[in-house]
């Protein structure tokens, strides 16, 4: 076929493949969701309904994609860990990202009302991605501890400064009262004051959500894809620890 004089633009297309023999990482984090979960009156410190609607949206992003081999996730933002040697999009850091973000946003949108029946969705919720690669296992282990260290720091000062706030304390006294106080002081705040041990919250709160694919269960076919585009009955949901050994060790077939 003749090719018309624009042609030449197509050059101008920077090539963006990952690096091969690394892991593909893409990470989505919703865009000012302080402000959206304010307005969608989500509980505090924790909304369990949000958190499950996190959750399906992943898991929506693992049945398109059948290379991520494990999602983590919390608060506003999941992961999602490509094989080493995925060839999906022929490694595309653009496609996979702007893929996993378009899917991850329109299954939010799409079951909000399941997980929020009383709540109307007052605008579209907004979320970017971005794509880290990690040349080694242990760079990638470590991402996910860093993420899931995160989510711990993060759900143990806000459970902290949520009591303090529904106690009677302004926002601006509990902040202040918080401020420079390490773990330790945070646990002991806990239990002293609230006879709460942070220990024996929920762990989907402490340690965030893991999301791997079922042993022994074939990949999806076109035909599931079409007919189930709801079911996660081929998905592990976890609540545990990844930063330890024992995941790893429990595991081992993620790594080889
Ligand atoms: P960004 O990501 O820079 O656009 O800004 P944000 O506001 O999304 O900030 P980020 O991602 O660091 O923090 C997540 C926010 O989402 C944080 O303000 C708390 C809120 N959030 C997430 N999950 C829940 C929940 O279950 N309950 C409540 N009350 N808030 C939540
Ligand atoms: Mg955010
Ligand atoms: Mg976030």
């Amino acid at each position: 076929m003749a090719k018309s004089r624009f042609e030449y633009v197509k050059h101008f297309e920077i090539l963006d493949e990952c690096l091969r023999n690394c892991w593909i990482v893409v990470r989505v984090d919703g865009k000012n969701f302080h402000k959206f979960s304010v307005a969608h009156n989500f509980k505090k410190p924790n909304d369990d309904n949000a958190l499950d609607l996190m959750n399906e949206s992943a898991c929506g992003v693992m049945r398109l994609f059948h290379d991520i081999i494990l999602a983590y996730g919390a608060s506003d933002e999941y992961s999602f860990v490509f094989k080493k040697a995925t060839k999906t999009y022929n490694r595309r850091a653009s496609k996979l990202s702007s893929t996993v973000v378009s899917q991850f946003s329109s299954s939010y949108t799409f079951h909000w009302t399941k997980y929020f029946p009383n709540q109307k969705l007052l605008y579209p919720p907004v979320f970017d991605s971005r794509v880290v690669l990690y040349p080694s296992d242990m760079n990638m282990r470590d991402y996910l501890s860093w993420r899931q260290a995160d989510c711990h720091i993060n759900n143990l000062f806000n459970t902290c400064f949520w009591n303090l706030v529904h106690d009677g304390m302004t926002t601006k006294q509990a902040e202040a009262s918080l401020k420079g106080t390490n773990s330790s002081e945070k646990n002991e705040l806990l239990f002293s004051k609230f006879r709460t041990n942070y220990n024996d919250l929920p762990q989907v709160y402490r340690k965030g959500t893991i999301i791997l694919r079922k042993k022994g269960c074939a990949d999806y076919s076109k035909k599931d894809e079409l007919f189930q585009p709801n079911s996660n009955s081929r998905f592990e949901v976890l609540h545990e620890d990844i930063i330890g050994q024992d995941f790893w060790t429990e595991h081992a077939d993620l790594l080889t």
